[in-house]
């Protein structure tokens, strides 16, 4: 006979925090919000964060800019791994190349190229200087020039992309051109202008790069290696919003953090491939963490690479968090059909409200810390987004949360801005939607119906203006609830069930609205 479990399945939204007695001297800059995610082993410290976030694996939501700007105000990014191999290894690379302020990761077109194909780039991806080179975005190559959109519409479709490179030093070009005139062919200029080129070295300093432009009057600088290869780029206008991170979250040598997700079906080629380009944390990337083929995956990576801690997941019970814990992961990640996108819930009748797990797992985490001495960080997954919803999420006992449409919808996630009734949007989908389904069956494990959708999402900026409005409501929240860092708000909160009549009363009501300044819930 079936068993009936005795709880309800509640979620975060459901609960209000009561405040307790806020002590003098507790301002923002004494709320500590360090965030471990993968836990301390006799051999290595485990991770930690500044803020307690990092973003979803999905294609809609974590390429290589959305990492670099999380670990640049403190968060980890989970690059997805809905993507070739080689792919997410070489997305791994560039957050790994990344350096402040130096772009790592630029749309190039081939010196092949025809004007078609850079008009598809332009289109797609917003962007309006696009490098030409002789390689790919894993390895540029040789570089020959910038091309910046848009392209005027008479200029034919099969025009070669050489044709159209606008070289920014014109006076040089215009006297090479002079002195050459009839004495070379059109390749060969080319070389000749490129030698020409004021561009940075690979080793220049954010400060130099920006006299040089200062000097030239450019709006970019492509930086190249002493053998003409690109890269990275350096735009003004990113010097111009933020230099300095001090809140980034580095590895060995400096280079930002990343985390990688891998399923449990091609883990073997490609958990090799992200370690040798430097992955920090391996995500299982799974829909349903308590199986077999999951501990199959874990006792592999535990032998195989007992250097890269694991986050494993997803779970919604203390029995899966027990079964995860006893395997030796270094982290665990709950949550089953929270997701904004996520249809799971409806189509396979299973999940749970994120508050009711995330309470069990952490007291069962806590029972296996009193036994074992072994704390497991616990991040949760899935339906987040409004500040109160991430205090509440932490105070019942996450060390983290992951989010998607949050970070989905912000200036550095994949998909291009696009307009909807004259405002901007991103589209966002879900990996178990029809526009992941080639990839969707390794996650979900079955593909024969669709477990998310497709939506579009409002466009709200960039990540940095987002957390730290995210962020200065949770301090507010934990000052009231008398907290200075995330463990000292679990042990403090007092959290009530709100009535619907109750949840009414605390929202606007009874006026006509005529004024919000907030951007972000
Ligand atoms: P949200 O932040 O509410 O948008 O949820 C994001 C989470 O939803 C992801 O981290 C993942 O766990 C889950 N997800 C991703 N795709 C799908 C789906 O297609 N059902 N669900």
């Amino acid at each position: 006979m079936v068993t009936i479990s005795d709880k309800i399945s509640r979620t975060y939204a459901e609960y209000r925090f009561i405040p307790r007695k806020t002590p003098e001297g507790l301002s923002k800059d004494k709320i500590d919000l360090t965030a471990q995610i993968t836990k301390d082993t006799a051999d290595r410290q485990g991770i930690r964060l500044k803020l307690p976030v990092v973003s979803a694996a999905m294609q809609s939501v974590t390429g290589p800019e959305m990492a670099i700007a999380l670990a640049q105000q403190g968060g980890l990014g989970v690059l997805f791994c809905s993507q070739t191999i080689e792919h997410e290894a070489m997305m791994v690379k560039a957050v790994k190349r990344a350096r402040a302020g130096f772009v790592s990761m630029v749309e190039v077109v081939q010196r092949s190229a025809h004007t078609v194909t850079i008009r598809d780039i332009i289109e797609q991806t917003g962007y309006n200087v696009i490098p030409v080179v002789e390689g790919d975005r894993s390895d540029y190559g040789r570089f020959f020039g910038i091309i910046e959109g848009p392209i005027p519409p008479d200029v034919s479709d099969d025009t070669p992309a050489e044709q159209l490179m606008q070289h920014f030093n014109q006076e040089t070009l215009e006297k090479i051109v002079e002195r050459e005139k009839g004495s070379a062919d059109a390749r060969d200029l080319i070389d000749m202008i490129n030698d020409y080129l004021p561009y940075g070295s690979s080793g220049i300093s954010l400060d130099d790069a920006n006299l040089i432009m200062n000097e030239h009057r450019l709006k970019y600088l492509p930086i190249v290696n002493k053998d003409n290869t690109l890269k990275f780029m350096v735009f003004k206008k990113d010097l111009q919003a933020h230099t300095d991170f001090p809140n980034s979250v580095v590895g060995p040598n400096k280079r930002y953090r990343v985390g990688a997700s891998i399923n449990t079906h091609d883990y073997k080629d490609r958990v090799p491939a992200l370690v040798e380009a430097g992955v920090d944390v391996l995500f299982i990337d799974s829909s349903d963490g308590f199986t077999d083929y999951q501990d199959i995956c874990i006792n592999h990576i535990k032998k195989e690479f007992p250097d890269t801690p694991i986050v494993a997941g997803n779970i919604i019970s203390g029995e899966a968090f027990d079964n995860l814990a006893a395997l030796g992961v270094d982290g665990v990640k709950f949550g089953m059909g929270g997701g904004s996108i996520c249809i799971t819930q409806e189509q396979k009748g299973t999940g749970r409200g994120q508050s009711t797990a995330g309470l069990e797992i952490s007291e069962h985490r806590d029972r296996f810390a009193d036994k074992t001495g072994d704390h497991i960080p616990i991040i949760s997954d899935g339906g987040l987004g409004p500040a109160k919803d991430v205090a509440m999420a932490l105070a019942f006992g996450a060390d983290a949360v992951m989010m998607g449409r949050y970070f989905g919808g912000c200036h550095e996630s994949p998909p291009p801005i696009i307009e909807i009734d004259g405002k901007p949007h991103k589209e966002y989908w879900g990996e178990g939607s029809l526009r992941a389904k080639e990839w969707s069956g390794k996650r979900y494990g079955q593909n024969e119906f669709d477990e998310g959708v497709t939506s579009f999402i409002p466009y709200t900026g960039r990540v940095a203006d987002n957390l730290n409005e995210t962020f200065a409501k949770i301090y507010a929240t934990m000052t009231s609830v008398g907290a200075h860092d995330i463990a000292s708000l679990q042990k403090r909160a007092l959290v009530e069930l709100i009535s619907d009549a109750s949840r009414k009363e605390g929202g606007v009501h009874d006026v006509k609205e005529v004024g919000k300044t907030s951007t972000t819930p």
